[in-house]
């Protein structure tokens, strides 16, 4: 059997490449990993080269191209039907790939609001209020769908001892509901400690924390367009993480460096 090479980007923000990444890893799977930065303003083009719609995941494997993160997880499972990526009850495995569907397609207050952020610091985000009803509306289902089958299974995962893609699928949100304080739940707070020790976790995680990249639209707390820019002395950092890039939607003439340390997130300097 070929290699199997999997197309991520960064690990900092991009959640769709954590779920594969950390299926196939939790599973033993070998794979190669090719890391293609967001940093660029409008995407980078050497998405299209790797995916067909020039968007991570994307798995290679010889001739074939898989492209979105549950069919990925369905392909290894294909060619790996003894890994456990999936429970082994066809019950389990039935309701697994509901839920986990129901992530692929839906909770789009909570993704679009809180993204994933590896190295934000915890701090609640203050959001309008239309916009926080949508996202305790997809927290509450989350911590039912979570509750239930932890209840049935026994935990600490969703399925059992064992962690699945199910608890793949789930991966980015626990990174959301701790960055921004969003649940109090013991059990909700047991299952996320669960799958934050898991080992694929913390190799995924510690690497994150060593990127370099920002992508302001992946910060929550930037600075938006009605917001006069703030600048600051690049003096003023101690341990200053940059990247030179701009918003989508800024001039071109109002190019500008940013920051982010242990208080948040901060437009460094701009640039003419
Ligand atoms: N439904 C897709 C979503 C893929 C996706 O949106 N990926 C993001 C990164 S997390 C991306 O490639 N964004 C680049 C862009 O939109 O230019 C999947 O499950 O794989």
């Amino acid at each position: 059997m070929g290699k199997l090479v999997l197309h991520i980007g960064n690990k900092n923000y991009s959640s769709w490449s954590f779920r594969p990444w950390i299926a196939l890893k939790a599973a033993g799977i070998a794979f190669e990993e090719v890391l293609i930065p967001f940093d660029f303003p409008a995407g980078n083009p050497r998405f299209k080269e790797v995916s067909p719609t020039g968007r991570v995941p994307a798995l290679h494997h010889g001739d074939i191209r898989v492209w979105e993160s549950l069919a990925i997880i369905e392909y290894a499972a294909d060619l790996f039907p003894d890994a456990g990526l999936w429970p082994e009850a066809a019950g389990d495995r039935a309701v697994a790939r509901a839920v986990s569907m129901e992530m692929l397609a839906g909770f789009r207050a909570l993704r679009n609001a809180c993204p994933m952020n590896m190295r934000r610091p915890v701090g609640r985000l203050d959001l309008p209020r239309d916009v926080q009803d949508g996202v305790a509306e997809d927290i509450a289902r989350i911590e039912t769908i979570w509750r239930e089958l932890r209840q049935k299974s026994g935990g600490p995962f969703l399925f059992g001892a064992s962690f699945t893609a199910a608890d793949a699928m789930f991966a980015p949100v626990v990174n959301r509901f701790e960055i921004y304080d969003l649940v109090t739940d013991a059990g909700t707070l047991d299952y996320m400690a669960a799958v934050k020790a898991h080992p694929a976790w913390v190799e995924w995680r510690d690497a994150a924390l060593q990127e370099s990249w920002i992508v302001p639209e992946d910060e929550a707390d930037r600075p938006n367009d009605s917001v006069p820019l703030q600048k600051e002395s690049r003096g003023d950092w101690s341990k200053p993480q940059r990247a030179c890039i701009s918003p989508p939607n800024y001039p071109i003439s109002r190019r500008v460096e940013f920051g982010i340390n242990t208080a948040g997130y901060h437009v460094l300097h701009e640039v003419e």
